[in-house]
């Protein structure tokens, strides 16, 4: 399959977002795997994938090269261990993964932040796209890893099929009142508007909750608009863990925006784990600015990810 990469020809809107997905899929001459995996992830906005029989053995590398972090009192989750894990690495750059993803989108995706989870999350239900998003919009995906099998009372991912479809829920549109700030940004403000009000949505519009009860190796990818969550941990000396990373695509432009106002996007300047290095925000091909905070946090941040930890 191959993928046009001059910028002016490439899709505004995901293929799994558009009406002509099926042209798309005929024309790509991809395998047959990953057009059921396009086709699922168009439909439910959450597609599973079994990537083989490595999956297992690679989960437990993953999970020994993290088992330190874990280790510390307290610790139940671990933001970009990638820095330090050659497993993680290793299944953020999968072939067939990347495959699967630059099918579905129309763009070469890359992997820019990790997550490792001892036990549940029993994270509130929200959309990705309030955390991390793009534009031109929706190009931005989560992948979502079980290193072991996932128990129904050890707090599965929890996700509303179809919900993908919805409109984009921002916290301007929850209500909550933000300043020009970023710093306006509270978890009350959070908690008190944006959660109650796509609870409100998933209800109105009819939607079910399903849970991913995976088996080890197993992967569960969600469009960027998703609901999803962690549920409750009903067995509380269960362990589920777990990988997510998440993924953008090739020229976009990358923002937050949770830290965003309608004048004024909170631009990001993502890592790609595929190299170590990062990605520059582009807006129809041309280089975004970003500024010299921001740029100095990023390389603060991940030079300080780099610092072993245990
Ligand atoms: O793993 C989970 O329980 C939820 C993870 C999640 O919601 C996320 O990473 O966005």
């Amino acid at each position: 399959m191959t993928l046009k990469t001059r910028s002016g020809d490439l899709p505004q809107t995901p293929w799994v977002e558009s009406d002509d997905l099926e042209a798309r899929l005929a024309r790509s001459g991809a395998s047959e795997r990953a057009k059921t995996f396009a086709r699922d992830l168009a439909r439910d906005g959450l597609a599973i994938l079994d990537l083989g029989d490595d999956m297992p053995a690679l989960c437990d590398e993953i999970a020994a090269e993290t088992a330190g972090h874990f280790a510390r009192p307290g610790v139940t989750r671990v933001h970009d261990a990638w820095r330090r894990s050659p497993a993680i690495r290793a299944l953020a750059t999968h072939p067939v993964l990347l495959e699967c993803l630059a099918l579905a989108y129309g763009r070469a995706p890359f992997p820019f932040q990790s997550l490792n989870f001892m036990r549940g999350s029993q994270q509130d239900t929200h959309a990705d796209a309030l955390h991390f998003h793009a534009e031109p919009a929706l190009f931005m995906c989560g992948v979502w890893l079980a290193l072991e099998d996932v128990k129904p009372g050890a707090g599965p991912l929890r996700y509303y099929p179809g919900s993908h479809r919805l409109p984009v829920l921002t916290m301007q549109d929850a209500g909550a009142v933000m300043g020009a700030a970023p710093s306006r940004v509270t978890s009350a403000n959070y908690n008190d508007t944006y959660g109650p009000a796509m609870q409100a949505r998933l209800a109105q519009g009819g939607f079910e909750a399903r849970h991913a009860l995976l088996k080890k190796g197993q992967i569960a990818v969600w469009a960027a608009n998703l609901a999803h969550g962690g549920s409750p941990i009903l067995d509380p000396g269960s362990t589920r863990q777990s990988l997510v990373v998440h993924y953008y695509f090739e020229d976009c432009l990358y923002y937050t925006p949770m830290l965003s106002t309608p004048e004024r996007a909170y631009v990001r300047l993502p890592a790609n784990i595929a190299t170590g290095g990062w990605v520059w925000p582009r807006r129809a091909g041309r280089r975004v600015p970003v500024s010299l905070k921001q740029l100095a946090a990023t390389i603060a941040y991940a030079a300080l990810r780099r610092t072993p930890r245990f």
